[in-house]
């Protein structure tokens, strides 16, 4: 058979598993399936019999629909020769059968004859980590075993789409299993990158922990010259971070401790855990601070001054990383929350740009870049792209905007908020019937 993988060009930092995992049934059988991104030119002249495209994001299914359409005259019959799955098929299917023709397969390869050739579970096979070297993209990181012990979350988040997905918690496999494969296959990996969405929920989360530990990634440890890492890299819940859990973390190569505040309303929770972490001698954390949800930018802000202050309390490192809400059945990312507006979400953006996503627990590079108080906060944000983006380079048209900008009353700066964000794609110039509100709009 003539098999073809795409991966859609989008965006991705890790390899897609679910392509890693069908390549390797197919060689398991005899077939050289052959592995590609995006739209290939020399592959779109050939002929294929079966074409399997992974999706990720719901707001790249546009781009998932444009791979297919481009792909689907090289197959006999595109409605059942090209198949599309993954989590945005899985979370849209209407959407790509509306807008391509394929077949799509919604949810996990757990069962057997899933794709129709009588296959085991394709679910149960090693990614196959070889034909990541026919192409040149790099993932990052490309020498870890990306692996998974359980299945679904024993909470369901109105934001996550992990409910919707994989709706029971599980056990899913052993690592020591799927880490012995790998070695088998491919010799030692580096690092341990664990994708699991909720792994302290389980109940034998010791033995999880203890395993690491002796699989090779115990604190400080080494292999060829360098720190190995263990990354669970969807963030351990700290609602069930118990003193026993920190010890064990602290004593395995994990870096950073990822955790999540989402909401001023965990705070209690969320003060605690940063507290046994930090007892235990875990001093590099990297908070996922979700917003464009149910916050508003007060307690956005709130939340950033939050590890600003346990980071001091505890001498620890807790970096923030502000991870902006977009509902899970929207194929874009522009959707704005009640509490927010255009221009304050994109000046967040506009900062950290320049920080590279990550919010520094300095308090100086803090002040600067998010502000010494609320207020500031806001009045950063509202500035033009280029004043926040280069701060020194702009610093002296800064100031004349802040002046003019301090003249507004805050009924006219919601307008100009409303201006911002009603003129922001279009080409005609914004401007007010309002005099104060036209000179700050002139610096835009
Ligand atoms: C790892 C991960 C990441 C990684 C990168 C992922 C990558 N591949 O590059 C990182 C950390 C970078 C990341 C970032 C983000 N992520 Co993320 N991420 C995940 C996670 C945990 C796993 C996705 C994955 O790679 N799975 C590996 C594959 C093999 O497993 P699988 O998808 O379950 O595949 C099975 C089936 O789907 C199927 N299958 C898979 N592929 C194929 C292909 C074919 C042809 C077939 C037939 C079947 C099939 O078979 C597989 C085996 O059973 C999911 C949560 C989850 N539980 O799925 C969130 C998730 C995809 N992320 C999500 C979000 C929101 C984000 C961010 C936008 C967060 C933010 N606000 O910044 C960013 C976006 C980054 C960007 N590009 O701009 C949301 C997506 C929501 C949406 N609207 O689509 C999810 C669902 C998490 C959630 N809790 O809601 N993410
Ligand atoms: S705890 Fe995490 S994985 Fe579970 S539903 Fe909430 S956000 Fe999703």
């Amino acid at each position: 058979m003539n098999i073809l993988l795409v991966e859609p060009n989008y965006r991705s930092t890790f390899p897609p598993l679910g392509l890693l995992r069908i390549s390797s049934y197919f060689k398991s059988i005899g077939e050289s399936p052959t592995f590609v991104r995006g739209l290939d030119r020399s592959m779109q002249l050939k002929a294929w019999d079966k074409i399997f495209i992974s999706s990720l994001f719901t707001f790249e299914l546009p781009r998932t629909v444009k791979t297919v359409n481009y792909y689907q005259n090289c197959v006999k019959n595109p409605k059942t020769d090209i198949i599309v799955g993954g989590v945005g098929a899985t979370l849209m299917p209407e959407y790509i059968l509306e807008n391509a023709q394929c077949k799509v397969h919604v949810g996990p390869l757990s069962d057997p004859d899933m794709l129709g050739f009588n296959e085991p579970a394709i679910a149960n096979f090693m990614p196959d980590y070889e034909i990541l070297n026919t192409i040149e993209k790099k993932y990052i990181p490309n020498d870890a075993y990306f692996t998974r012990v359980t299945i679904g979350c024993i909470r369901k988040c109105a934001f996550c789409a992990v409910p919707v997905l994989e709706s029971k918690f599980r056990y899913q496999q052993n690592l020591r299993d799927q880490i012995a494969e790998v070695d088998s296959m491919y010799g030692k990996k580096h690092d341990l990158v664990v994708l699991d969405n909720n792994i302290l929920a389980l109940d034998d989360i010791a033995s999880v922990l203890e395993e690491i530990k002796s699989l090779g990634f115990h604190k400080g440890a080494m292999l060829n010259g360098r720190k190995r890492i263990v990354d669970f890299n969807q963030g351990i819940d700290v609602r069930l971070i118990t003193p026993e859990v920190a010890k064990q973390l602290s004593e395995i190569a994990i870096h950073p401790v990822r955790i999540a505040f989402d909401h001023v309303s965990v705070e209690k929770a969320y003060r605690e855990g940063v507290r046994l972490l930090a007892e235990n001698g875990l001093r590099n954390i990297m908070t996922y601070v979700m917003f464009n949800f149910n916050d508003s930018p007060e307690e956005f802000y709130r939340r950033l001054e939050i590890n600003l202050e346990l980071s001091k309390q505890y001498n620890v490192r807790i970096s923030g990383f502000p991870m902006r809400y977009c509902p899970i059945s929207d194929v874009d990312r522009h959707y704005i929350s009640p509490n927010w507006n255009w221009r304050y979400l994109r000046g967040i953006q506009c900062i950290l740009n320049a920080t590279h996503g990550v919010v520094s627990p300095n308090p100086s590079f803090f002040n600067v870049s998010f502000g010494r108080s609320v207020d500031e906060f806001k009045e950063i944000v509202t500035m033009p792209d280029r004043f926040i983006i280069y701060r020194k380079e702009f610093s002296e048209e800064a100031r004349e905007w802040k002046k003019d900008f301090s003249r507004l009353n805050s009924s006219q700066q919601s307008e100009l908020l409303n201006i911002l964000a009603e003129s922001h794609n279009q080409k005609t110039f914004p401007h007010s019937l309002d005099l104060k509100i036209n000179k700050v709009l002139s610096y835009y």
